[in-house]
């Protein structure tokens, strides 16, 4: 298949660039570099060294005897959007190119309006590009768990079945996410939702859940090859910045009492999921939702992981109660449906000790790196955003306190 991976220069991107590539596909690569300037605006950066998109296609050219095809595009720019699709005139687009991190939504007005005109126009531009000029392609997009929020109820695969007043239907199932980029990602599933239902397109949904892990297959094969890895209070998602915490040998920051529950998965699980989307595409005019995880676990249960792997090895670690910075509940009922993956032949790699020893590994080896200063939460969404270092961790006590 001839696939366009947009937002390939990022931690998913990439690998999923190098999977479908090893794979046998024709792959595009097509990125705007935007997240290297967000980097630089927030001080932040991927802990293990990250090439050029242009010296990791050639070394990939060089290692697999592959290639992969590189564009610079903003997906903003409508003209551009167009003349990408009409010359490359894809069969498959799998779509990572937003703003991603709930943070940095968070920080100000500008910042939230900034994640919602990035992440719906470039999705809305892409839609009319595939709709006019290669209307039968298949438009994997990158959705999130997120979008569902903390629900009392069982969550399903994008729809739930209602029984009203005596009536009954199959609609889109209620959303109540909890940062203004997980409300991008809301109003992103229900332009493709429309898209499908009105002008016959086909799009896959996957709302996927945090990820963790440093590498691939692929990735591992050259240094240059590398994915970004990020950890710090803006761009680092859970599970990775407990290991980089373990690894400096700071407390883990469990926010609050830690019951938040979530769905996770291997960055190795992500690639694939995508390829057995694109392998299994839906009929035209079909949205189809798949929730993209493969094992649920509260945050301060991480952090017990974490705490247990290294006492394996005889080393201590503290886990701390910092206060939230976030609005989201601390005690809920979590239970979501992650089926329609496993069906279409996803073998999962559950989260083990060894892969814990291995993401730590990754960060001693680039240990010299680490931006200390970063590490700490950064954006309080309850004092209605701005950036901020978080106080030094403290006590449950003090965290329920508040
Ligand atoms: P990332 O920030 O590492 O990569 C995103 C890439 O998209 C960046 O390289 C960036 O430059 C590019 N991009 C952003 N806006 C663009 C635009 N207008 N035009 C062209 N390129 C643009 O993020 P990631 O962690 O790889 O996440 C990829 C996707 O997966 C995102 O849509 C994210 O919402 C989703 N997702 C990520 C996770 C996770 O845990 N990382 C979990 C669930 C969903
Ligand atoms: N958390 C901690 N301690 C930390 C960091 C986070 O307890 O040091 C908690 C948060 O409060 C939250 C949970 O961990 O309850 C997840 O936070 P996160 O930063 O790992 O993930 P999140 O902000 O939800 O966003 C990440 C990605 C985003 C993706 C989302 C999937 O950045 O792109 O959409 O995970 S999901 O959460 O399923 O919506």
């Amino acid at each position: 298949m001839r696939i366009a991976v947009l937002g390939a220069d990022g931690y998913l991107g990439w690998p999923t660039a190098l999977h479908l590539s090893a794979q046998g596909h024709d792959v595009v690569a097509v990125d705007n570099l935007i997240r290297r300037r967000w980097d630089e605006e927030c001080g932040t950066g991927s802990l293990v060294p990250i090439s050029s998109m242009e010296a990791r296609c050639a070394r990939w050219q060089q290692v697999s005897g592959r290639s992969i095809t590189w564009h610079n595009v903003d997906l903003r720019d409508r003209d551009a959007v167009e003349q990408l699709v009409v010359a490359i005139k894809p069969e498959a687009v799998v779509h990572f190119a937003e703003q991603r991190s709930a943070p940095y939504s968070m920080i100000s007005p500008s910042h939230g309006v900034e994640t919602q005109v990035n992440n719906l126009v470039g999705t809305l531009n892409l839609i009319y590009a595939l709709r006019d000029h290669v209307p039968d392609c298949h438009l994997i997009k990158l959705g999130t768990m997120g979008e569902y929020g903390t629900p009392n109820i069982d969550i399903e695969e994008g729809f739930i079945e209602i029984d009203h007043n005596g009536r009954h239907d199959r609609m889109l199932y209620p959303k109540s996410p909890g940062s203004v980029y997980h409300l991008s990602k809301v109003h992103d599933s229900h332009n493709l939702e429309f898209a499908c239902r009105v002008w016959d397109m086909r799009a896959t949904d996957l709302n996927q859940g945090v990820v963790y892990g440093t590498t691939t297959d692929e990735c591992a094969q050259h240094p240059e090859l590398a994915t970004r890895f990020d950890y710090d209070g803006i761009w680092g998602t859970v599970l990775n910045r407990y290991c980089v915490q373990a690894a400096v040998g700071e407390p883990l920051s469990v926010h609050g009492k830690g019951g938040q529950t979530r769905g996770f998965l291997d960055i190795r699980d992500t690639v694939r999921c995508i390829e057995l989307a694109a392998l299994n595409a839906p009929a035209p005019g079909e949205y189809r939702v798949f929730n993209q995880f493969t094992e649920q676990f509260s945050v301060l249960e991480l952090a017990e992981k974490v705490k247990h792997a290294r006492a394996a090895h005889g080393l201590e670690t503290e886990i701390h109660h910092v206060p939230n910075p976030r609005r989201e509940l601390e005690e809920h009922y979590y239970k979501a449906r992650h089926q329609h993956l496993l069906d279409l032949g996803l073998q999962p790699h559950n989260l083990s000790d060894t892969l814990i020893d291995h993401v730590i590994q990754a960060v001693e080896t680039n240990i010299s790196r680490v931006r200390r200063e970063t590490i700490a939460a950064a954006v309080d969404w309850r004092r209605g955003g701005g950036l901020y270092r978080a106080p030094a961790a403290s006590t449950l006590a003090t965290a329920t306190a508040r």
